[in-house]
């Protein structure tokens, strides 16, 4: 997978950039999640301990860089995109982060480690953790909403509106949760996936939101519907190394950089990139997934963060 010595410059600035907007989208998810005495302490507790237990923020980050990518090829401000996307990018960090405490549950992965914590079912109680992320998922939306405040201005409405739709829909029977279903029910039936199958397990699983999160920031900057087809096209690519990634991750990383049960999928015999083809060549298919997500960039004139952030995805390691 694609080495960060090779672009040391380039990955210094991104570094900055990354870091920076991670500050934004903290200090924001603080601002907008709720807290006692507008909601019962315990549940906000649970919300709070899962979302700031140091996720990587790739699908926050990615609807803010998808914002500033639309406005600098648009002539238009990055940093007023970024504003109008902002809460859109916490929303998505809110979903994200449901989907994982919903993930840890017994009845589900029945994990016991996440976010090199312990996880919310294990702290909080089953029942509070399945409450917590009711309560992320339902707040996203709340949020989205909300903020930006649009009252008298009819476009921002619009977008926002747009917005949410895309964001529900990723989210919904037909995006992720759908996924998480294809993937419980092979599980229990001990069904086989080959490559078409688990790719488009993903592309719904983990796919769809981060397809959403790059197009959300898009449609929050005004793109053009070219554009947005050019940024759809570059995030499933993105998704789908990123599940890859995540899948060989699984295979080679410990757990303390993970900060999740590492060799857990391969120990469940679970379907995976590395058991259905090998570890070099998943990391060659995720390589070749970014370069069509470039690809797809450069087409319709797309770049400032963004090239980066693929390359990133692909080089991590945790
Ligand atoms: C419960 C409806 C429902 C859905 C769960 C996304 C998902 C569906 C489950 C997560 C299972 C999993 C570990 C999938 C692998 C890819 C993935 C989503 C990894 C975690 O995302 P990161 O690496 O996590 O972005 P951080 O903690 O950095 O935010």
């Amino acid at each position: 997978m694609t080495s960060p010595s090779r672009h040391a410059a380039g990955w210094a600035d991104l570094r900055d950039w990354l870091d920076a907007r991670r500050r934004d989208v903290d200090a924001a998810l603080e601002r907008y999640l709720p807290s006692a005495p507008a909601c019962p302490p315990r549940v906000g507790d649970a919300m709070r301990y899962s979302l700031f237990a140091g996720g990587k923020r790739l699908r926050p980050v990615l609807a803010l860089a998808s914002a500033e990518a639309v406005a600098l090829a648009n002539g238009a401000d990055p940093g007023a995109a970024r504003d109008a996307a902002l809460p859109s990018a916490c929303a998505l960090e809110l979903i994200h982060t449901y989907s994982l405490v919903h993930d840890d549950l017994p009845a589900m992965d029945d994990d016991t480690l996440r976010r090199g914590r312990p996880t919310n079912h294990v702290v909080f109680g089953e029942g509070l953790a399945i409450l917590a992320g009711d309560g992320l998922l339902t707040e996203a939306f709340a949020l989205m909403a909300r903020e930006p405040a649009s009252d008298d201005d009819a476009a921002l409405t619009g977008r926002k509106l747009r917005a949410v739709g895309v964001v529900a829909e990723a989210a919904g029977a037909c995006g992720m949760v759908g996924g998480q279903a294809i993937d419980l029910e092979a599980a229990g039936s001990g069904a086989a996936f080959d490559g078409d199958g688990l790719r488009a397990m993903h592309a719904r699983k983990t796919g769809a939101l981060i397809r959403a999160s790059a197009v959300a920031g898009a449609v929050m900057a005004g793109a053009t519907a070219a554009q947005l087809s050019a940024i759809e096209r570059f995030a499933s690519e993105l998704g789908l190394a990123f599940q890859i990634v995540d899948d060989v991750l699984d295979v080679e990383g410990a757990s303390a950089e993970l900060g999740k049960t590492a060799g857990k999928d391969a120990a469940a015999g679970k379907p995976t990139y590395p058991a259905l083809f090998g570890l070099d060549a998943s990391r060659r298919m995720a390589d070749e997934c970014v370069t069509r997500a470039l690809a797809a960039l450069a087409d319709a004139r797309l770049a400032g963060q963004l090239p980066g952030i693929a390359r990133w995805v692909t080089s991590r390691t945790n």
